[in-house]
């Protein structure tokens, strides 16, 4: 394959659809089980050429700029992801809720549909964290304003929201409306905020609003301008969170469908043209809309979701895939496109689920929910009515086709069996929080990415090399997708080690085949033998109970597995106000150890775990914690439960 960098608006993209939204400059290699990494420092268009032009090749190259590569020489594909974020950035912890699920469309209003759509998920049951408002809640696609009609009492509409336990995010484009009687396109006429092109006129183009200029992110006084404009919003009406769209950047219409190359830039202090800055442009633009949250309200961790970025967003950003297709195709190419990204510095990743354009049947929709469950970012997304290129097409049409057929793209859309197995996927997901938080505590922590590629979990093994559905999620548990329509059996490659059915408590030797019916009602997920995978309970948002225990499923076998915990949000976690669980387990013919150490000032309001243990072969004679002895129950799986301390030390069971 040969592939080139460019940030382009691939609406509808395919398999071999090149280049897309994103510039990563970034490739990974194995060599006889012996992994290394090369990254090219460019943000010039580059052409990647992987033994296209000759075979025994492998070529990269950039239109402009400096050959500033750095090679990383592993041998673990881990280290090499790990060094890659270390060079080029990692984020801190996102707010806890943001690893809840979402809900968008394009677009949810009036402020009446909004409370519905609340109203749906609570009284159905089904957990959720997150809204969306697309470009349609605004004023003629004015950012930072509102469409006073359908939103009469945004700040209302917003804290009755919270109240339920949803936070609201909406979209801010880079494109600003030319218009002299709006306070954005003023305030950044007057203070010079817009790119410029080399003749000395601004640089206009059209996107939603007919006509645009465009911040020059690349420059630190525009960023520093950018970031307050939040303030009404994110201060005063309560806004969550921040989805800048359109940024690769996307213009409307004209041929190259971006900014002129005669585009001048400030480049941080190194004026230069757009062949230079286009890449990074999407980047800057999360970067100005992420510090300047992070001014506004410094005790709270922001969360802005990003289209377009460049190597090192990933600490200003969330990404999504764009705009992707309702479509079998399409839920492979989310399970490559997200476990990719997430090795490539970008952990908070995530697909439109169900898919943006067209609508996916009852049955790909739940493979989608349950599959996107393992996504760090777990968000659906649809277009509704509209269609491509929508600006010119009339507002009175697409209302008129939201009257006759809504195209929902809701979890109990498809009604059953699909609403159940979609709630059972958002309520594993829920119950997997405090392991996904610990995931990203890795990441953010030292770089290990949150979702990896089977090849990592065994590299000197041929066998994995061409595998490409599997892979990890955290450290200890792993994903076989099911991406066929109509299976009922999926096959997944066991990497080295063993492996327990997370479901069933089979226990399976690595490097290995195994077949498992995969009913609609399920998707094959397998843990290492000697982990211990926390569970908080089901929750309908994420903080909405104070739960008094937390369960740990623990697989027999020799392992080291971590729970970390902080308040959630805010900053406190970088001042010990954490606690990390550390758990040894050791086996021993029939007896099993799990030891205990706690770090750490944080206290998370629960004072006892339930431990299910699975793996053993007969009912435990004997189970002491701490020296007392405990009562042993039965699961129905096969596995026994026990109730201990939270602040346990050893756990013998034989
Ligand atoms: O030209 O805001 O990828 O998620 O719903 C389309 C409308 C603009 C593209 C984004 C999509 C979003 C849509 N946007």
């Amino acid at each position: 394959q040969r592939l080139q960098h460019w940030n382009t608006d691939s609406f509808g993209y395919g398999k071999d659809t090149d280049p897309l939204y994103r510039t990563i400059p970034f490739f990974f290699g194995l060599q006889e089980g012996k992994g290394y990494g090369v990254f090219l420092h460019n943000s010039y268009r580059t052409h990647f050429d992987f033994a296209k032009t000759a075979q025994d090749q492998v070529t990269f190259q950039a239109d402009g700029g400096e050959m500033d590569y750095f090679f990383i020489a592993g041998p673990g594909l881990t280290e090499v992801a790990q060094r890659y974020a270390w060079l080029t950035g990692r984020p801190e912890m996102p707010p806890m809720w943001a690893l809840g699920f979402h809900q968008c469309r394009w677009s949810y209003y009036p402020e009446e549909r909004v409370y519905e759509l609340a109203r749906e998920f609570r009284d159905r049951k089904i957990p959720c964290d997150a809204i969306y408002l697309d470009i349609d809640y605004m004023d003629g696609y004015r950012c930072f304003t509102w469409d006073e009609e359908h939103f009469p009492k945004p700040a209302k509409m917003i804290k009755d929201l919270r109240d339920q336990g949803f936070h609201t995010i909406v979209m801010i484009d880079p494109g600003i409306r030319v218009d002299p009687d709006y306070h954005v396109y003023q305030e950044g006429i007057e203070k010079d905020m817009f790119c410029y092109r080399t003749s000395g006129e601004i640089m206009r183009g059209p996107v939603w609003p007919q006509d645009c200029v465009f911040p020059d992110f690349t420059r630190p006084e525009v960023r520093e301008w950018w970031g307050p404009l939040y303030e009404q919003l994110y201060n005063e009406q309560g806004v969550s969170g921040f989805w800048n769209d359109m940024n690769e950047p996307a213009v409307f219409k004209v041929n190259i469908a971006t900014f002129p190359d005669n585009v001048r830039h400030d480049y941080d202090g190194h004026p230069c043209d757009h062949r230079k800055a286009h890449n990074v442009y999407g980047q800057q633009m999360s970067r100005a809309t992420f510090e300047g949250l992070k001014n506004l309200q410094p005790q709270k961790r922001p969360f802005v979701l990003t289209r377009a970025t460049y190597s090192g967003g990933q600490r200003y950003a969330s990404v999504w895939t764009g705009d992707n297709i309702a479509s079998w195709e399409h839920l492979r190419l989310a399970n490559i496109q997200c476990q990719r990204l997430s090795i490539s510095g970008f952990s908070f990743v995530g697909t439109d689920v169900g898919g943006f354009s067209q609508q996916p049947d009852g049955e790909l929709f739940a493979r989608w929910m349950q599959l996107a469950a393992f996504h760090p970012l777990y968000r659906v997304h649809s277009m509704g009515n509209n269609i491509d290129g929508a600006a010119e097409a009339d507002a009175d049409a697409i209302h008129e086709a939201e009257r006759n057929n809504r195209m929902d793209q809701e979890p109990w859309t498809f009604g059953e069996p699909y609403t159940s197995i979609s709630k059972a996927a958002i309520e594993l997901r829920y119950q997997l929080l405090p392991y996904l938080y610990t995931a990203f505590r890795q990441y953010t922590q030292d770089g290990r990415p949150v979702l990896r590629s089977l090849a990592f979990a065994d590299q000197a093994n041929p066998e994995v090399k061409d595998r490409e559905a599997e892979f990890l999620f955290g450290e200890h548990l792993l994903v076989v997708p099911v991406l066929e329509a109509g299976a009922t059996q999926a096959e997944g490659y066991l990497p080295a080690g063993e492996w327990y059915d997370y479901y069933s408590g089979a226990r399976y030797q690595g490097r290995q085949l195994v077949k498992n019916a995969c009913g609609l009602e399920r998707i094959p997920l397998y843990v290492k033998a000697g982990a211990v995978i926390p569970h908080y309970p089901v929750q309908q948002y994420t903080g909405e109970k104070n739960f008094d225990q937390i369960t740990l499923k623990a697989f027999a076998g020799n392992g080291q597995s971590e729970l970390y915990e902080d308040a959630g949000d805010g900053y406190a976690y970088q001042e010990e106000a954490f606690r990390l669980s550390s758990f040894n387990m050791q086996q021993d013919k029939g007896q099993i150890t799990l030891r205990q150490v706690q770090t750490g000032t944080y206290e998370p309001g629960y004072l006892t775990y339930r431990v299910e243990l699975f793996g053993l072969t007969g009912k435990p004679a004997k189970a002491t914690c701490d020296g007392e002895d405990l009562k042993t129950e039965a699961l129905e799986q096969g596995g026994f439960a026990c109730t201990l301390p939270a602040g346990f030390h050893e756990l013998v069971v034989r």
